[in-house]
């Protein structure tokens, strides 16, 4: 090894910051004009000050019940009261986002910034169950370019656009590391959280999901509730041998199966005739990122994308994951 050589192996890269990824990215678009990209770091902003507060949660007083219901009149966590005040917040001052919806909030919450482009579906921090016990949780987002005139206050159809309008989507996982997965519509990229430079660095240029797998995810318990077709599904993944994996968190979930090649459904049960999720900031987000990676989402009947919004909090069932699993899945509904 010359002498060049072995110093560069001495100080290797740090890689492709998330700002840096963005930029480049933006400068490929000719007109754009830099909103989407600042958006983008907003969030990424957002979720750094989440994560911290989450790998504190042992340490401070943020675990347990606020004592209050949400919209869904589920009961809210502090964690989540707290993510979804850090999200707007930032929104609020990023600039570029005119409205909001959560799943925390019943109604739209107008930034008071009249002039941005965009509208922000989020669920801050999903997979509640999982907030006080050490295990992965996620922030999920979809944004849209509004319809409405720019300088004049949003409105329901900013959001109502259906799926295949989302501008981007994406998820922050806050797992054994923190990753930002995002898509604008051009593949889905990967970034993983350094804690000791406080940034996103590039990890996966390009995910992938793999057309078959054969990891299988839902709820089991519920399983006596399914229809006869989901249940002959999940038996036949039994004689097959696959793998059943579910953590009850929606993002750390669909991740592992974007990773390895699986599926999960949340199918209608008697207690939730429409399923579980929410389309708007759970469904549509993942199931773009989904198909951007080559994989499917369907509620069984047609792709979760091309689902007709009618309110800002509906449900769906679905199935996503790898393409060949969801078709199985959904083939004789
Ligand atoms: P939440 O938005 O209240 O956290 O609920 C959504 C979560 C998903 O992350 C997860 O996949 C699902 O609910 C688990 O539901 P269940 O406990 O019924 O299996
Ligand atoms: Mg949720």
């Amino acid at each position: 090894m010359n002498q060049d050589t072995a110093s560069q192996t001495l100080a290797l890269p740090v890689g492709v910051t998330l700002d840096r990824y963005i930029i480049r990215k933006q400068s490929a678009f000719p007109f754009a004009t830099g909103e989407l990209s600042q958006l983008l770091r907003d969030i990424a902003l957002a979720g750094k000050i989440i994560n911290r507060e989450i790998n504190r949660a042992g340490l401070i007083d943020v675990t347990g019940a606020y004592g209050a219901n949400n919209i869904q009149g589920e009961c809210q966590q502090k964690l989540d009261v707290i993510a979804n005040i850090r999200f707007i917040r930032a929104l609020k001052n990023g600039g570029e986002v005119c409205a909001i919806i959560s799943e925390e909030d019943e109604e739209i919450i107008f930034t008071g910034n009249d002039n941005a482009k965009y509208v922000v579906a989020m669920d801050p921090l999903d997979g509640s169950s999982n907030i006080d016990v050490n295990v992965s949780i996620g922030t999920i987002f979809s944004i849209y370019r509004r319809v409405s005139p720019i300088g004049s206050r949003a409105t329901l159809e900013d959001f109502m656009q259906g799926g295949r309008k989302q501008v981007a989507a994406g998820y922050i996982l806050y797992g054994s590391s923190t990753m930002l997965v995002y898509t604008t519509g051009h593949g889905v990229s990967g970034f993983t959280y350094d804690h000791s430079l406080g940034e996103f660095f590039l990890s996966h240029t390009q995910l992938v999901s793999p057309d078959n797998g054969s990891i299988y995810s839902c709820n089991d318990g519920n399983y006596n509730q399914y229809s006869v077709t989901i249940r002959d599904y999940l038996d036949s993944c039994r004689q097959r041998g696959y793998t059943g994996r579910y953590i009850g968190s929606l993002v750390g979930d669909f991740h592992r199966n974007l990773i390895k090649g699986g599926v999960y459904l949340y199918p209608p049960i008697p207690k939730a005739p429409s399923g579980k999720l929410r389309l708007m900031y759970e469904c549509y987000p993942l199931a773009f990122i989904a198909e951007q990676a080559g994989g499917r989402a369907s509620d069984g009947y047609r792709d979760i994308l091309d689902i007709d919004p009618k309110s800002l909090h509906q449900r769906t069932p679905i199935y996503i994951g790898s393409r060949q699993m969801v078709e199985e899945l959904t083939a004789n509904h």
